[in-house]
């Protein structure tokens, strides 16, 4: 089954919107297989957006990642990357579509309260930069029947 990972940035744990992220990738059907509340070592920002290390704003988003706690979180099922993306809206939160969480809480780009996995690849890239393997729980929800054909 597919995984993604998830962050709840420090806007989103500070604006306690914590509930209401996990609350929608819950009722869409998603299984919750890995949860941590952490402070985040400025070592472990670099290298998770280390993509964005020649970008202008890079400085600026480690500052902010490391500002506060974060809950970094593995969801399960099928399509699930794309499917949270699509839940998590565009970038910009200014033209993020109403109805995403980004969209519905939002204002500007360096506040935009979730980061998601844009692909399979690096989901699984991100998952073992932010989880040991033992921090991950296989579970098998009893709603699957009713959420599978
Ligand atoms: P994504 O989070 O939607 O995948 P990316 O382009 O991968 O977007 O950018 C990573 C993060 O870097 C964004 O979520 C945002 O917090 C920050 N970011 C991207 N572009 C800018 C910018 O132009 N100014 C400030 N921050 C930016």
């Amino acid at each position: 089954m597919e995984r993604t990972f998830l962050m709840i940035k420090p806007d989103g744990v500070q604006r306690n919107l914590v509930g209401e992220v996990i609350r929608r990738f819950e009722a869409k059907g998603f299984t919750l297989v890995g949860l941590k509340l952490i402070k985040v070592s400025r070592t472990l920002a670099e290298q998770h957006y280390d993509i964005h290390k020649e970008r202008p704003f890079f400085g600026s988003l480690v500052d902010f990642i490391t500002s506060s706690p974060v809950v970094a979180m593995v969801w399960e099922g099928d399509g699930v990357v794309a499917s949270a993306r699509k839940i998590i809206g565009a970038t910009n939160p200014l033209t993020s579509e109403p109805g995403t969480i980004r969209g519905d809480y939002g204002v500007s780009i360096g506040r935009n309260l979730i980061h998601g996995s844009d692909a399979t690849e690096t989901a699984q890239r991100e998952i073992s930069l932010w989880f040991t393997e033992d921090e991950l729980v296989s579970w098998e929800p009893n709603l699957t029947p009713w959420l599978y054909e």
